[in-house]
């Protein structure tokens, strides 16, 4: 028997990426709930050429569900994850809600599938931030361990939800035709625009609290509560998929020839990196792969010592730093070998 499937938040930008990756990669599903709010319950949403009525979220919803794929933010992971393991699913939860807790594994199976079997119901999927920078790092911080590492984001309108991406195409509109548009999701006006990452920015660090996901997630997937870690956050006016700009300082020196080398070879990772061509990763190349792009390898040349390497990358924040990472995880609990 095939498991029950319940994707929460379905209606939503990761849960229409939670069907289509599990269609893409022939995931075996033997029924699908989908569940949302009281407003989207009994549209349908389409599975496998086939029409799935929504069901409004309650706390009977998880009975008989074997995984249970969560997107709809920390509130509703909070409150219903702990519902849904009890019924015996296990849940992948895409929101912060219980990254941090030491009773879940946070996993990205490029770096530590093996966390996977220590669950006690919940897996928590990292923020997507996290997931693009720390992909391509992993296996160069294997070779010679990073010491340090500068990432500096553009994050697409995705990251934000399907109305932060209709806000952008609507302002981006108005603005053309020379109307006023009052922002209604972000907090700044975001046609021809970026800023400060949307959430709240610690009065004391000067932090926002995407910054603070990523440095403290570095520290837990990496097992590594060493790593100095520096980040900015920034949303630019991008559809879909962040790019980040990237330097790190491993212990030993290294060469971008290494560090190409270790690309190349590296799980989840495209190198795009063309020089003669100008050719290096883009949102718009990024949007709809799997793969981390990575580019503009090369020295960082403010560090003489020969120990730091400067990159860019992308990635689409709605496949591998979202549905795509959690369909892998799903993909790899022992739940679906034995169901
Ligand atoms: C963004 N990374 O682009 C966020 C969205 O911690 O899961 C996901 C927030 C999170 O705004």
């Amino acid at each position: 028997n095939d498991p029950v499937v319940a994707i929460v938040g379905v209606t939503g930008a990761v849960g229409a990426e939670f069907i289509a990756t599990m269609d893409k990669r022939g995931f075996r599903v033997g029924k699908l709930k989908a569940l949302a709010s009281a407003r989207s319950a009994g549209k349908t949403v389409s599975f496998r050429g086939k029409p799935v009525v929504i069901e409004e979220l309650t706390e009977r919803a998880f009975e008989g569900v074997d995984i249970a794929l969560f997107s709809a933010g920390s509130g509703i992971s909070r409150k219903f994850a702990p519902l849904a393991v009890k019924s015996g699913a296990v849940v992948v939860d895409n929101s912060s809600a219980f990254r941090m807790d030491p009773n879940v594994p946070l996993v990205i199976p490029e770096i530590n599938a093996n966390r996977i079997r220590d669950h006690k119901g919940i897996i928590a999927n990292p923020n997507c931030a996290a997931i693009t920078a720390l992909v391509p790092l992993w296996p160069i911080h294997q070779k010679n361990r990073i010491k340090r590492v500068i990432i500096s984001t553009y994050q697409a309108a995705s990251g934000a939800g399907a109305a932060a991406m209709e806000e952008l195409l609507e302002s981006t509109r108005a603005n053309l035709n020379g109307q006023v548009y009052t922002p209604k999701v972000m907090p700044h006006p975001y046609a021809f625009n970026l800023f400060n990452h949307n959430t709240a920015v610690d009065p004391e660090t000067g932090y926002n609290d995407e910054e603070t996901k990523v440095i403290k997630e570095t520290h837990k997937i990496f097992e590594d509560e060493k790593i100095a870690v520096g980040v900015t956050c920034v949303r630019v006016p991008v559809l879909r998929a962040h790019c980040e700009a990237i330097t790190f300082e491993c212990e030993k020196p290294i060469t971008e020839d290494q560090v190409r080398a270790i690309m190349a070879r590296a799980p989840g990772v495209t190198v795009v990196d063309d020089r003669a061509k100008n050719y290096f990763p883009m949102p718009i190349d990024a949007s709809g792969q799997d793969d981390v792009l990575v580019g503009r390898i090369r020295k960082d040349l403010s560090d003489p010592s020969g120990h730091s390497i400067s990159m860019f990358v992308a990635a689409d924040q709605l496949l591998k730093g979202a549905a795509l990472n959690a369909v892998q995880i799903a993909e790899l609990l022992p739940e679906r070998a034995m169901a």
